[in-house]
C-alpha cells in the first residue's frame, strides 16, 4: 500500500475520523489551515469544515473554490473526495498554482447525523434526522431544502418521503451552513461543487425545470474540460462522465438543491458531481472500498481543471 499522509482512503470512514483529519491538518498547518466548527447538527455534532490559504484568508484577495461532500447520508464516496482534496492542498502539494490562484473551503460531511445513521443503523439513509410532522418519520432531504423553487418538482411535503423538502426552506441547520458559506464569501466564490454519487456526471443548473441560465454555455465549457480531465484517468471500467443540465442529464427536475441556489445568488460556476457507482439500485451507492483512492485521484484531477478553466474566465 501506499502512504498517503494522515487519512485512510482505504475504507470508508466514520464521522470522528473526519473530524480528527481536519482537526489534525489545521494544528500541523496552522499557517496554511483554519479549521471552522460552523454550527452542530440538529443531533448536536460539529460540522466542521476548512478554510485553506497561503496568504490569509481574511484578506479576500484571491478567488474561492468551495467544495462540500456527505449531504445525503448514504453516498459515502462523496466525503473522502474532499478530504482528498484537503490532503492535496496541505499535505502532499504538487501544483502549487493551485494555492497561488485559489483559497479553497473544503466541508466533507454537510450531514454528519445521517452519515453516522447510515454506518449504525440504516445504510441506506439519505435525509438529516431532525424531528418532523411525523412521529414516525424523520430527516429532510438536504438537497431539496435550499430556497429556489421550494417545494415544487422532485420534492415531497411528506415526511416519510426520502425527498422530503422539510417544512419550510433552510428549516435544516445543516442546510444553513452552506448557505452562509456561500453567503459569506459570495463575491469571490468561483466555482461551487458539491459532491454526491452516482452515475458519473457533472451536472448543472437550473435542477428545479431544466432550463438554462445566461452562462450556460460557458457553465457546459468549465463541465466538460472537469469530465475530459477525469475520464483521461478513470479506469477503464467506470463509466465515461456526462456533462449538462441537470435535468437533461439525471432525468429528472429536482427543486431547492444547493447548485441552483449557489447560482441563483451568483455563484458562476456550479455543479452536482455524480461520482461513480458500479451496479445497480442501492448497491450502486456501495462502491467496493478498494476503488475509494482511484475516485479520489480521479475526481481530484476533474476539480484542478475546474478551478483553472472556472479562474481563467
Ligand atoms: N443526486 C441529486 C439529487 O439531489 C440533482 C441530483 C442535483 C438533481 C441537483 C437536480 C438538481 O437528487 C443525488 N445523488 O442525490
Ligand atoms: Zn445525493
Amino acid at each position: 500500500t501506499r502512504n498517503v499522509g494522515g487519512f485512510p482512503f482505504n475504507n470508508y470512514q466514520r464521522l470522528a475520523v473526519f473530524d480528527n483529519y481536519l482537526e489534525d491538518v489545521a494544528r500541523r498547518f496552522p499557517d496554511r489551515v483554519t479549521l471552522v466548527n460552523a454550527a452542530n447538527s440538529f443531533e448536536g455534532r460539529p460540522i466542521k469544515y476548512v478554510k485553506i490559504s497561503t496568504t490569509n484568508f481574511q484578506d479576500r484577495r484571491k478567488p474561492v473554490i468551495f467544495i462540500d461532500g456527505g449531504t445525503h447520508a448514504r453516498e459515502w464516496i462523496s466525503p473522502p473526495t474532499v478530504a482528498w482534496a484537503i490532503h492535496k492542498l496541505v499535505e502532499n502539494v504538487t501544483e502549487p498554482d493551485l494555492l497561488e490562484r485559489f483559497d479553497w473551503i473544503l466541508l466533507p460531511i454537510v450531514n454528519p447525523d445521517g452519515y453516522e445513521f447510515s454506518h449504525t443503523n440504516e445504510r441506506f439513509w439519505r435525509k438529516t434526522r431532525s424531528s418532523t410532522s411525523s412521529i414516525f418519520c424523520r430527516g429532510v432531504d438536504v438537497n431539496r431544502n435550499y430556497d429556489f423553487f421550494w417545494g415544487t418538482s422532485g420534492s415531497s411535503s411528506n415526511p416519510c418521503a426520502d425527498n422530503f423538502a422539510g417544512r419550510m426552506p433552510f428549516s435544516e441547520v445543516e442546510t444553513r451552513v452552506v448557505r452562509d458559506i456561500m453567503n459569506e464569501h459570495l463575491s469571490r466564490i468561483a466555482l461551487y461543487i458539491t459532491m454526491h454519487s452516482f452515475g458519473s456526471m457533472i451536472l448543472y443548473p437550473w435542477g428545479h425545470d431544466g432550463s438554462l441560465p445566461p452562462n450556460a454555455l460557458l457553465l457546459n465549457f468549465v463541465g466538460v474540460q472537469m469530465g475530459e480531465a477525469i475520464d483521461k484517468v478513470a479506469l477503464p471500467h467506470f463509466w465515461e462522465y456526462l456533462v449538462g443540465n441537470s435535468v437533461n442529464v439525471i432525468g429528472y427536475a429536482a427543486a431547492g438543491a444547493a447548485e441552483d441556489y449557489a447560482h441563483l445568488i451568483g455563484i458562476p460556476f456550479t455543479y452536482t458531481y455524480e461520482l461513480p457507482g458500479l451496479g445497480s439500485g442501492f448497491e450502486a451507492f456501495h462502491l467496493d472500498p478498494k476503488y475509494i483512492e482511484q475516485v479520489c485521484f480521479e475526481t481530484w484531477e476533474g476539480l484542478k481543471a475546474g478551478a483553472r478553466t472556472a479562474g481563467d474566465l
